[in-house]
């Protein structure tokens, strides 16, 4: 969409400016939300480990879903399933029911061809990363396992070797565990990124009371072994790291910033402010998808940012941007016209009140989530926080 300049200007309520309503507005919102996550890609897993290691527990425990229940799941080759969660931006191979032997040469040899198959393919297609489970109360690791890991790794798959269900006391390992560790180790495997195991435990033994370690190593490693263009996938895809997803979003803010400051290059008149909304609208399309937010909601979303951005939830009927201004920080504008300065402001206190309502999204479960995204709450939340930087620059300035 494009919005013609208008040739009026001045202070006051815009008139005679190009109209940009709530209808186009939620209809660029739609389209913007839906090409950046095409934009994001997809991050390929592959798990494998003998049946009851616990892969669907640690898959569930870094991304917060169950993509084997909520996914579509297809079989890829005998023992192996690819599943594609809903979201699109996760792809998890998972060897259900897998033992080693017979079953194991057939999944390498599946896996073979798959491989070669997609090396022409997009990179979003690919295997990204290897989990290789071993579960420590085996206590042992077999020929065949070893022979296996040597297969994946052959095949130029990174393979982070995880041991799972590892207890653990007061900060300290069981000792067993860290043998049976460094017995791996000493096999001279080719163990991705750094030759060592990665001792987890996924889920809260309530018998022992032994706690949730390991994880953030585990997904620092994934991090560590993919290519550079399914890290965003991954980064939206996880649960575990909030911290990854706000530097992926301060990106993002900074960027737009940068955009509405150029707009704002030679001041815009109040009445043409409707020209800084497209990126506005971008900007907070890319951060819902930064986060990883379910894109099968972002209806609700469009029609939240949609309200806000034109307006309508505090002065219905008039004019975009315009009402938007006195919640940049600092308060009443000075001058008859946007600087650079200002469309800058502007853009970050819109970026980053919704980068707030993003995580608030977050941290409720996903029946709250649901919930909440159908609900006026997201414009509310987006207000609110809008209103809380006008507070904290005013006191500021
Ligand atoms: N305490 C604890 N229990 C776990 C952990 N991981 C898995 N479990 C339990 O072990 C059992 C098997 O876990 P799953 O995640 O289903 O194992 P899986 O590897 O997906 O098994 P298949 O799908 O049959 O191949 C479940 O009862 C889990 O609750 C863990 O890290 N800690
Ligand atoms: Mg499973």
């Amino acid at each position: 969409m494009t919005i013609e300049p208008s040739a009026t200007s001045g202070t006051g309520p815009p008139s005679g400016t190009p109209d940009l309503s709530k209808a186009q507005v939620e209809g660029m919102f739609e389209q913007r939300l839906a090409e950046a996550f095409a934009q994001l890609g997809c991050f390929n897993l592959a798990v494998f480990g003998k049946t009851g290691v616990g892969k669907s527990t640690l898959v569930n425990a870094v991304f917060g879903r169950d993509v084997a229940a909520t996914g579509v799941g297809s079989p890829v080759t005998r023992g192996l399933v690819y599943y594609r969660h809903p979201d699109g931006f996760l792809g998890v191979y998972d060897s259900e029911g897998f033992e080693t032997g017979t079953a194991g040469d057939a999944i390498v040899d599946g896996l073979r061809r798959l491989v070669a198959e997609h090396r022409t393919r997009a990179v979003h297609e690919q295997i990204h990363a290897v989990w290789y489970l071993v579960r420590w109360s085996d206590r042992r690791f077999e020929r065949a396992q070893e022979q296996f890991v040597r297969e994946l790794a052959s095949l130029g798959l990174p393979v982070i070797v995880v041991m799972t269900q590892v207890p653990s006391r007061d900060g300290e390992v069981h000792p067993e565990a860290t043998e049976f560790a460094q017995y791996i180790e000493s096999l001279g495997l080719p163990i991705s990124p750094h030759g060592h195991v990665v001792l987890t435990n996924a889920l809260v033994d309530t018998f022992t009371n032994s706690p949730v370690f390991g994880l953030q190593t585990l997904l620092d490693d994934t991090y560590a072994v993919i290519p550079q263009v399914a890290e965003a996938a991954l980064t939206a895809a996880q649960v575990l790291d909030i911290g990854r997803k706000k530097k992926a979003v301060a990106a993002i803010i900074n960027q737009a910033v940068v955009v509405a400051a150029g707009v704002g290059a030679t001041p815009i008149p109040f009445a043409d402010a409707a020209l800084l909304v497209p990126n506005q609208v971008t900007m907070i399309a890319r951060i819902t998808a930064a986060y990883g937010l379910p894109p099968n909601k972002s209806r609700a979303l469009s029609t939240a940012g949609a309200v806000v951005l034109t307006g309508g939830a505090t002065m219905a009927g008039r004019y975009a941007v315009t009402s938007l201004l006195k919640f940049i920080p600092g308060g009443a504008i000075a001058g008859s016209a946007i600087s650079a300065t200002v469309a800058g402001a502007l853009t970050k206190a819109v970026g980053m009140a919704w980068a707030r309502v993003c995580e608030h999204a977050l941290s409720l479960d996903d029946a709250g989530r649901d919930q909440f995204l159908n609900s006026s709450q997201v414009t509310e939340r987006f207000v609110g926080y809008l209103k809380e930087a006008q507070r904290y620059g005013r006191g500021k300035t």
